[in-house]
């Protein structure tokens, strides 16, 4: 009966089979929470996405930006990259079937029995947990809507890179969409930078980690999130649980038992 949350597997599927063989995962009594990003770079993404598709309300999957960015390339809104490896997905029959699924995953998740909270990259320092949670809904609610073309259209940019609360529409969606998924580091007042990417020891002076802003209003909630490969899993802050550890760039591929905080890993090199 154990519940377990799963890194970035980012396509690497038989790490993840690997890595559910060590923790002993049982269908019938255990649950996998997924921090988003099942796809891409890595070799097997549609294996993956049927798999995790395939345990049903056995999993939890948030979404990430590769998952948006499949799904917009899936209605045709994006072209792919070259470092894209989802050509396997977009040719199979059951492409349609998966997309649907995916685009139903939620943003964010929140247990209040387990007292964490799930976001693939992390709370924006100005919300509290129940601004978060009503703000992802507000984009999951047209994620799964007859409008998803038109959300997916407006989806992509770096501004407003600033939360408040006026603003509306697609700004709003969007501005939602990158602190839930695309977020690592912002100023002072909260303003997300999401141009730089490096490792916090050499970070412009400026930045902070999202999850070390002096004035976070989530400070007392149990974060568990993914997409920043270079923290290694360690954020050093408490209630701060860091847990893509890069698998598909040869690191690891990490669980953490959320009864106990236990971690478990499997290399990847
Ligand atoms: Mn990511």
């Amino acid at each position: 009966m154990a519940v377990y949350a799963i890194g970035d597997v980012q396509g690497c599927f038989a790490e993840l089979q690997a890595l559910l063989a060590k923790i002993k995962f049982n269908p019938d009594q255990d649950t996998l929470w997924f921090t988003g990003d099942l796809v891409n770079r890595g070799p097997d993404s549609l294996g993956v996405l049927r798999f995790v598709k395939s345990l049903g309300d056995r999993q939890i999957t948030v979404l990430g930006n590769h998952d948006l960015h499949l799904i917009a390339l899936v209605y045709g809104v994006k072209e792919a990259h070259a470092s894209d490896t989802l050509d396997a997905i977009l040719q199979a029959p059951d492409r349609d079937d998966l997309i649907d699924w995916l685009r139903h995953c939620p943003l964010l998740h929140y247990d209040a029995s387990l007292n964490y909270v799930m976001t693939h990259a992390g709370l924006a320092p100005m919300w509290t947990l129940q601004q978060a949670l009503s703000l992802a809904k507000e984009v999951e609610k047209v994620l799964q809507s007859d409008e998803i073309i038109s959300l997916l259209e407006n989806m992509y940019g770096n501004q407003p890179d600033h939360w408040n609360d006026q603003l509306s529409g697609y700004a709003r969606l969007r501005c939602i969409t990158n602190y839930l998924t695309r977020m690592r580091f912002c100023y002072a007042d909260g303003r997300l930078d999401l141009s730089y990417k490096g490792e916090i020891a050499g970070k412009p002076e400026a930045l902070l980690p999202w999850f070390s802003l002096p004035s976070r209003q989530n400070t007392n909630e149990k974060i568990i999130f993914g997409h920043w490969a270079s923290l290694q899993g360690e954020s050093l802050v408490p209630n701060v649980f860091a847990l893509d550890t890069g698998c598909v760039w040869g690191n690891c591929l990490t669980a953490m038992r959320l009864e106990d905080g236990e971690r478990v890993q499997v290399s990847c090199g």
